[in-house]
């Protein structure tokens, strides 16, 4: 905290770069079984979650991430009745998945309650969808959870932290599989999967652990300027060969969009996702 001033410093997965964010109170702050939990609020992005010194969400950009990660994947699927969300102990990405109208059930995985618990103390307009009437909740390991469920989800959306602690198995290939067996049939996936400034191996990696189980396997990018290099990803895949990730099955009316109170994600921001700047890629080309 040089002069107020927090600074996110990962030297293994962003070498020589740093979010810095201006520090108004440390809200909260403990080691957890799993982790360093620390929540600030901060004078220009506000109340800030932070989890081994790295930045997971900010009250004024976290809406871009947390409306990508889930419409992306509803809007690629027919009938997405049955989501399953892995990590995500903020609750904003249950708070955007339970707006789309087909979602009757969404179960949730958190390893750490120290996350759920500094959520729903701290920063209330995400951890609203933790407690929302279709959302139940589970104590444990993602990766765990994965084994003792089969044909059961149509929409797994991993919301994780980065490869790097707890959230390390989420990020193997057997993790891909064992999602294919927690799937129905014609079931797809969405799994946070770092930056292609960045970790762009690390996505390539990602991404074809993903193309080994999947019919059909794409890379979506969204802009959050909290994130390291100001930008995120997304690896989707789906057992239906008929999925066509940059086309959206569903599409939402301006009307819609408003009452489900959206502010980055549409049918065009939808397909504009999945479309990549040249280095990216030739990178992630099916070899
Ligand atoms: N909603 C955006 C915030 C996150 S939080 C990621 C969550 O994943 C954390 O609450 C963490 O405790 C949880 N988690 C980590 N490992 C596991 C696991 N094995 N099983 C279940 N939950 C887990 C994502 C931020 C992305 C940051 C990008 N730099």
């Amino acid at each position: 905290f040089k002069e107020g001033w927090f600074s996110e410093i990962n030297n293994d997965l962003w070498p020589g770069i740093s979010v810095s964010l201006q520090v108004d109170h440390i809200l909260h702050q403990e080691k957890s079984q799993y982790q360093d939990i620390l929540v600030l609020d901060t004078k220009s992005h506000g109340k800030t979650l932070v989890l081994d010194g790295i930045i997971q969400c900010t009250e004024r950009d976290e809406f871009a991430y947390q409306e990508m990660i889930s419409l992306l994947a509803l809007c690629s699927h027919p009938n997405p009745k049955d989501v399953l969300i892995v990590g995500g102990g903020d609750g904003g990405v249950s708070r955007e998945v339970v707006k789309h109208p087909n979602v009757e059930r969404v179960s949730q995985v958190e390893i750490d309650p120290g996350v759920l618990k500094a959520a729903r103390t701290y920063l209330p307009f995400m951890a609203q969808g933790l407690d929302h009437p279709k959302v139940t909740l589970h104590v444990g390991d993602g990766f765990e959870f994965m084994k003792e469920h089969c044909g059961q989800f149509d929409v797994i959306i991993t919301d994780s932290s980065d490869p790097v602690g707890p959230a390390e198995s989420l990020f193997q290939q057997s993790y891909f599989e064992l999602m294919k067996t927690a799937l129905k049939p014609n079931g797809l996936i969405c799994s946070q999967a770092g930056t292609s400034w960045a970790n762009l191996d690390h996505v390539a990696r990602t991404l074809s652990h993903c193309e080994s189980f999947y019919a059909v396997a794409a890379y979506a990018i969204v802009s959050v300027p909290t994130y390291p290099t100001g930008q995120i990803g997304f690896v989707l895949g789906s057992l239906n060969p008929e999925t066509k990730f940059d086309e959206p099955v569903k599409v939402f009316t301006e009307q819609e969009l408003d009452e489900m109170k959206l502010r980055y994600y549409n049918d065009k921001v939808h397909r504009a996702a999945f479309i990549l700047p040249r280095f990216a890629e030739k990178a992630l080309k099916k070899s």
